[in-house]
């Protein structure tokens, strides 16, 4: 079974600010972990602060991997591009959001993303990672 997780802009600095908000891990020691914990999926990763390259990427995997756990980031909030392109892939996508996004500012409580979703995980850190490729197994 062929993962992906895409991650959107700024969650490279995942670790490093606002741990009150997103934990005080980065991604790429997560990411180390989830592989372990799922050896027998074959999980990549994908970061990116550029709309353009997250849509390509979702082009790119979106016929041939079996799940896409998509973090758009604030991209969530702003990109039909982003929801146009999950609309149009076959690979179901995942929708995670580290934070309580429905606890936060308005602007946040809408989401491109989220109409053509399989499903969506928010409010449970890093771990809804995780809890998106139990889903998919
Ligand atoms: O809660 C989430 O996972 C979000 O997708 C994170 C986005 C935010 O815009 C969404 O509304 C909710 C922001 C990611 C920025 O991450 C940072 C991490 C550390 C330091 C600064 C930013």
């Amino acid at each position: 079974m062929k993962i992906i997780i895409i991650n959107g802009p700024n969650l490279n600095l995942l670790g490093k600010r606002e741990p009150e908000i997103y934990g005080a891990k980065n991604f790429e020691d997560y990411f180390r972990e989830l592989q372990l914990n799922f050896k027998e999926i074959e999980l990549s990763y994908f970061q990116s602060n550029i709309e353009g390259e997250i849509i390509d990427k979702l082009h790119e995997v979106g016929f041939n991997y079996d799940g896409i756990i998509l973090n758009a980031a604030a991209y969530t909030h702003t990109s039909v591009g982003i929801g146009d392109a999950v609309k149009g892939i076959e690979t179901p996508v995942v929708e995670v959001h580290i934070s309580n996004i429905h606890a936060r500012e308005a602007f946040r409580q809408h989401s491109y993303i989220s109409p053509n979703a399989k499903g969506v995980l928010f409010g449970f850190g890093l771990k809804g990672y995780d809890l998106a490729i139990q889903s998919f197994l």
